[in-house]
């Protein structure tokens, strides 16, 4: 898969360059490339913002530098560069904007997206991008606007560390053992299980008893429940989406 980021702050970026998505980089497995907006401007100041027309707190983000950095992202992408859909036409890359307007970020997102090509991300600041950008772009791309959740922050860049490493992890061998993809939260509608590990018995507080029986069938008939009762109690609103019906045949019992 192929990245582009394109913010004012391309430090911001840097921890992309840690851990396991790090990892996947030097491995091959995610071209991920980080460009300064700046770098698109024409005017000696360099100037990226100004103020809104109709008045009001803030600056905008001018129209033309994103136009000329998202175009030349698109051109240096491999979606654009001779891959068809199955219409036969050219494959678009996928613009996601990052706002706390756009739709909500979650792991079924994630999935969908790890699908793609190219991914490119605008990280907007101040109070936005002029939205003649938007409209603009949809002619290259398919532009998502995406939040993270029900809160404010300064700009995209905090928002793509997160969307990039929930979607660069399901990429084909980014993480050593895909069973690892399977058991964990929001996988299959539920939150995960709780987990221990050795000593048995620590601080006067044990292990459940289940866990140390070797009864495979008891253990995840057990963690099935937990993640139920753990799932009502922190996130209700997800019990009303899940479908017990999906389980595998073995799993329905805990419910
Ligand atoms: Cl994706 N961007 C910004 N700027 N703020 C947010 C967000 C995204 N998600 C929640 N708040």
């Amino acid at each position: 898969m192929r990245i582009d980021v394109v913010s004012i702050f391309p430090e911001y970026l840097a921890p992309l360059e840690l851990s396991l998505i790090g990892k996947a980089r030097q491995d091959g497995l995610l071209d991920l490339r980080v460009h300064d907006l700046r770098d698109f401007t024409t005017d000696k100041h360099r100037s990226v913002d100004d103020t809104p027309y109709g008045g009001g707190a803030g600056m905008v983000m001018k129209p033309e530098p994103w136009a000329q950095a998202l175009a030349a992202v698109a051109a240096a992408g491999g979606a654009t560069a001779g891959a068809e859909t199955t219409e036969g036409k050219p494959a678009k890359p996928v613009l996601i904007v990052p706002s706390p307007a756009g739709e909500r970020f979650n792991q079924a997102l994630a999935y969908e997206l790890a699908e793609e090509e190219q991914l490119v991300f605008a990280c907007g600041r101040y109070e936005g991008i002029d939205e003649r950008v938007i409209e603009w772009a949809e002619e290259h791309f398919t532009v998502r606007p995406m939040s993270l959740g029900d809160y404010v922050l300064n700009g995209g860049e905090v928002a793509v560390l997160a969307m990039v490493e929930a979607i660069g992890r399901l990429l084909p061998g980014v993480v050593g053992n895909p069973d690892s993809l399977v058991e964990e939260s929001h996988s299959d509608g539920l939150l995960e299980y709780p987990v221990y590990t050795k000593p048995s018995s620590w601080r006067d507080r044990e292990v459940p008893a289940v866990l140390l029986s070797g009864n495979h069938g008891k253990i995840a008939q057990w963690r099935r429940h937990e993640q139920y009762r753990r799932t009502a109690e922190r996130r209700p609103d997800l019990l009303e989406a899940f479908d017990a019906g999906k389980l595998p045949r073995a799993d329905r019992t805990a419910f």
